[in-house]
């Protein structure tokens, strides 16, 4: 089979274009109206998540056929070759195992002949003496002052998921502990985050996969000259700093001590990575014990996702939501609105997951895919979307399929708030499926000429994902559902959903043009490039110099 036209060629696949030229036109207040228990038989749970997809453009035969899709994409045989080891990522030629970071330390997945879920555990356990100690105040900093202030400094899968996480179990966190994340090679993102901290109270954990990532490393030159600058003694570098990587060499050219890094395996994908060391921030805020739930949660639902049948499966079924839309409906957007503030960075974590995992133009094999791929994901936490970008959601010309993600119990209660929440995300999916029409409109005595205006068609899609409270366990959870689903999308496009070499091209070019900026040597880029590096030159500031100034 040619794999550029092999998923269209799918039995499957034809079936599910003939089925789709019936449905398209079929509203869900029809849907709705000819099965009165739609909305408890379009259902799914699993790990602590209650998933309502009743609200979907389908019907049984949809789900059906969506399934048989999984099945012809070899979903269950890439799942497994997922958990064996194999090298799945074929491209960087590695396995992809971020599922033995959650395994259980009697479970044992061996790569080249060592069991890595030994080594996952072992290094859980270092990194949660090193929680401790900096918790309890028994690591302090270089002039025995208690640590106050951590600083994690990473970028991409280094920054994202740690970010996310630690705004999600706020809650849980240790509030006498004050977090910060430095991402940007934009010097305002350091000097922002440090400028009221005192270095002598402040740890840096620097997380870089490859620890050669120019932000990252920018950022932890500018701190340990920082804290060089207050504690003036090179020796401070050994308490005040902790690294995160797989590079133990680069990570000692550096000058951090060997003793003070967490590794993790070139078969964990920077993206996928939070549950490794790499959340050595969120274990410094939440505690050691907290953490392990967080994990216990992810391996909760790899376990459904393994075990549960497709048409009750989790990830399997919003991973089969996505391409209907996606590949039959031409959607080309993805709403993720969850209804909690902490989960604020969420729908940022999930862009990253989702687009530059599926964000290919090419099958495994290389081909060019003749097929729409990995939509575009966005999102805010509710309530606040509504009052932005939801307006197109519901009146808007495209069709933007949307997440919604609550909990039925706040970890803030305050008064009836809670209860306006949860009623505005119900509210929103039912407004969403169901609109309003013209008739509705006109009885409520609306003035003609306004009735266009007014009227919501519906029949736009949602997902409802509920789980009982926002605990470590639950965002564990929540994180792997998306990944898995993620993957499964992968299996159908046939894409590679492991590699990014699509932020390559820029960082070659960033690296190119960076020396061209500081000199007067003739420019041979495009003349649109030639003549803005040329502006910069003549307008920039040196070094050094601010621009108030
Ligand atoms: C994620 C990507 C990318 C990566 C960053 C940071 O899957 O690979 O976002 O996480 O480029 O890389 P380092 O951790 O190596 O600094």
């Amino acid at each position: 089979m040619n794999a550029a036209t092999g998923l269209t060629a799918r039995p499957a696949w034809r079936a599910l274009q003939q089925h789709f030229t019936t449905l398209r036109a079929t509203h869900l207040r029809d849907l709705f109206a000819a099965d009165p228990r739609r909305g408890e038989r379009f259902t799914a749970e699993g790990a602590g998540w209650y998933l309502d997809y009743s609200k979907n453009r389908i019907d049984q035969e949809t789900r059906r056929l969506l399934v048989a899709l999984a099945r012809e994409c070899g979903v269950e045989e890439r799942r497994e070759a997922m958990w064996r080891g194999e090298r799945i990522n074929v491209t960087e030629h590695r396995p992809v195992l971020h599922v033995a970071l959650r395994a259980p330390r009697a479970a044992k997945i061996v790569v080249d002949g060592t069991d890595v879920v030994a080594e996952v555990h072992a290094v859980l356990e270092r990194m949660g003496a090193f929680a401790e100690r900096v918790r309890g105040g028994a690591w302090t900093g270089h002039t025995g002052r208690r640590i106050r202030n951590v600083v994690n400094i990473g970028i991409g899968g280094s920054d994202l998921g740690p970010q996310m996480a630690y705004e999600a179990l706020r809650r849980y966190s240790a509030r006498e502990l004050r977090f910060r994340f430095v991402s940007n090679v934009d010097g305002t993102d350091f000097c922002e985050a440090v400028q009221d901290l005192d270095p002598a109270e402040t740890l840096f954990v620097v997380c870089s996969k490859t620890f050669t990532t120019l932000e990252t490393l920018a950022n932890a030159r500018a701190a340990r000259t920082w804290l060089l600058a207050a504690l003036g003694d090179t020796d401070a570098v050994r308490r005040h700093f902790v690294a995160v990587s797989t590079n133990a060499s680069e990570v000692a050219k550096f000058g951090i001590d060997p003793d003070n890094m967490f590794g993790f395996w070139d078969w964990v994908g920077g993206r996928y990575s939070l549950d490794s060391a790499i959340g050595l921030s969120t274990m410094l805020a939440v505690g050691p014990e907290p953490f392990r739930e967080f994990l216990a949660g992810f391996h909760a639902m790899d376990e459904h996702f393994r075990s549960a049948p497709f048409e009750r499966n989790l990830p399997v079924l919003l991973a089969l939501l996505t391409v209907w839309y996606v590949n039959f409906f031409d959607a080309t957007s993805i709403a993720i609105l969850p209804y909690d503030q902490y989960l604020q960075r969420f729908p940022a974590y999930l862009q990253q997951l989702t687009m530059e995992s599926n964000g290919k133009q090419v099958t495994r094999d290389g081909a060019r895919v003749g097929y729409a791929t990995g939509p575009v994901y966005f999102g805010e936490p509710g309530t606040n979307g509504q009052h932005s970008f939801y307006q197109l959601l519901h009146q808007g010309t495209s069709l933007v399929p949307c997440d919604f993600i609550g909990f039925c119990r706040s970890l803030n209660p305050l008064g009836d708030q809670h209860d306006l929440l949860m009623a505005n995300l119900f509210a929103q999916s039912e407004a969403l499926a169901f609109g309003k029409t013209e008739s509705e409109v006109r009885a409520e005595g609306v003035p003609e000429r306004l009735v266009p205006h007014r009227c919501f068609d519906g029949n736009r899609p949602s997902n409802v994902l509920l789980a009982d409270a926002l605990t470590p366990q639950t965002l564990g959870a929540l994180v792997a559902l998306y990944e898995h689903s993620v993957f499964v999308q992968g299996c159908i496009w046939d894409v590679n959903s492991f590699d990014q070499w699509g932020v390559e091209l820029g960082k070659q070019l960033a690296a190119r043009i960076a020396p061209e900026l500081t000199t007067t040597a003739p420019l041979a880029h495009d003349s649109s490039t030639n003549a803005l590096i040329a502006r910069y030159r003549r307008r920039r500031l040196p070094a050094g110099t601010l621009a108030t100034q």
